[in-house]
């Protein structure tokens, strides 16, 4: 293991191929403790319509990526118009795209819960002179301007077998996926990545014995976690590649106390996890600014509505109080990456609030 020390503390922990930030300032996405940091505007020349339309209204993670988007607008005089399904399934996104498209916003933030399902109605905005930016869960190629990733899709992968193996005695042991909806793009890439990772010989003692999807719904999600402990009661741990079944799932194992045999891990919202680092049953999962998530995938709509960026690979634009002040670089596919992700444990846990 490397440790890399930039900003105020212990910043890049290096472990083989993931590399994961722990209370970074200067790395890829700045730390916040709260959304009021990530106060970059996106400079507009003009107030602007900007249409948010997140997987489902009823998940925080998206109200924290709200925060971020909000702040930025503020600072622009922008207003941010909120739409979207009560469920994380992608037909429902299809006629907020239409009627955000009738209303002529400026730009359509989105994170698609199916890349091709969206992408007819997305094509459609774009043709009408809408900049369509995706965050979060990508859209197909070809039907957004640019979209803004978290970060480096293979190393959430790699560091789920990471924790799946550190939190597996001996990194031995059944483990199983709970996952979102079956058609969430960065799921399945960071799933798919895992399954890649997996096959690394010094995690050949871990099994990986089912992969289940509680379609980002608390009550489906506890149903699926319920599911897993009782059809492996082997199970070592439960690895959740999103917010809301990382916590159905540590609440499941924590009230049946199961803490001692099961550990859960995958991507949270710290402050949803922080019971569940202390008591035992996650003592180490990961995510990413997701305030800082928001807000540069407002100030990249900003930026393609003045025309300083196209959204072609190559181009580079810098956001104040984004990557350490130094350029982001717009990738392959029109991609542009956040930055290293965090990895959050009883050490740090506390310091985050989001
Ligand atoms: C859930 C959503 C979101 C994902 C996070 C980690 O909130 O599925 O798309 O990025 O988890």
């Amino acid at each position: 293991m490397k440790i890399r020390t930039v900003g105020r503390g212990i910043a890049l922990i290096s472990v083989a191929a993931v590399v994961f930030a722990a209370c970074s300032s200067s790395g890829g996405s700045s730390a916040p403790s709260s959304a009021a940091s990530a106060a970059a505007s996106g400079g507009a020349a003009k107030a602007l319509k900007i249409g948010f339309l997140p997987k489902d209204i009823v998940n925080t993670y998206f109200a924290a990526a709200k925060l971020g988007v909000d702040t930025a607008a503020k600072a622009d005089g922008s207003t941010v118009i909120q739409v979207g399904p009560n469920e994380a399934k992608a037909d429902l996104q299809v006629p907020f795209i239409a009627d955000l498209t009738t209303q002529k916003v400026d730009a359509i933030l989105i994170s698609a819960d199916g890349k091709d399902e969206v992408a007819p109605n997305l094509k459609a905005a774009m043709a009408a002179g809408i900049k369509v930016v995706g965050f979060d869960s990508s859209p197909a190629v070809g039907a957004y301007n640019v979209f803004v990733n978290q970060t480096d899709f293979s190393l959430i992968g790699g560091a789920m077998a990471q924790w799946a193996c550190d939190l597996a005695p001996n990194c031995t042991g059944e483990i199983a996926i709970l996952s979102a909806t079956a058609t969430a793009t960065n799921q399945n890439s960071w799933i798919a990545d895992m399954n890649t990772a997996l096959k690394d010989p010094k995690f050949a003692t871990l099994k990986l014995v089912d992969t289940v999807y509680g379609d980002d719904n608390a009550t489906t999600s506890t149903t699926q976690a319920n599911g897993l402990l009782t059809k492996h009661p082997n199970l070592k741990v439960i690895v959740a590649p999103t917010t809301v079944g990382i916590l159905a799932a540590a609440q499941v194992v924590s009230a049946a106390k199961k803490q001692d045999s099961v550990k859960v891990t995958g991507l949270g919202l710290p402050n949803d996890m922080k019971t569940f680092v202390k008591d035992g049953t996650s003592p180490k999962f990961g995510l990413w600014n997701v305030p800082a998530l928001g807000q540069l995938a407002y100030v990249v709509a900003a930026k393609l509505i003045s025309g300083e960026i196209k959204g072609s690979e190559g181009e580079t634009f810098t956001v104040k109080g984004l990557n350490g002040d130094k350029p982001y670089t717009i990738g392959k596919d029109s991609v542009v990456i956040l930055g290293p992700p965090f990895e959050f444990n009883k050490d740090n846990v506390d310091t985050f609030n989001f």
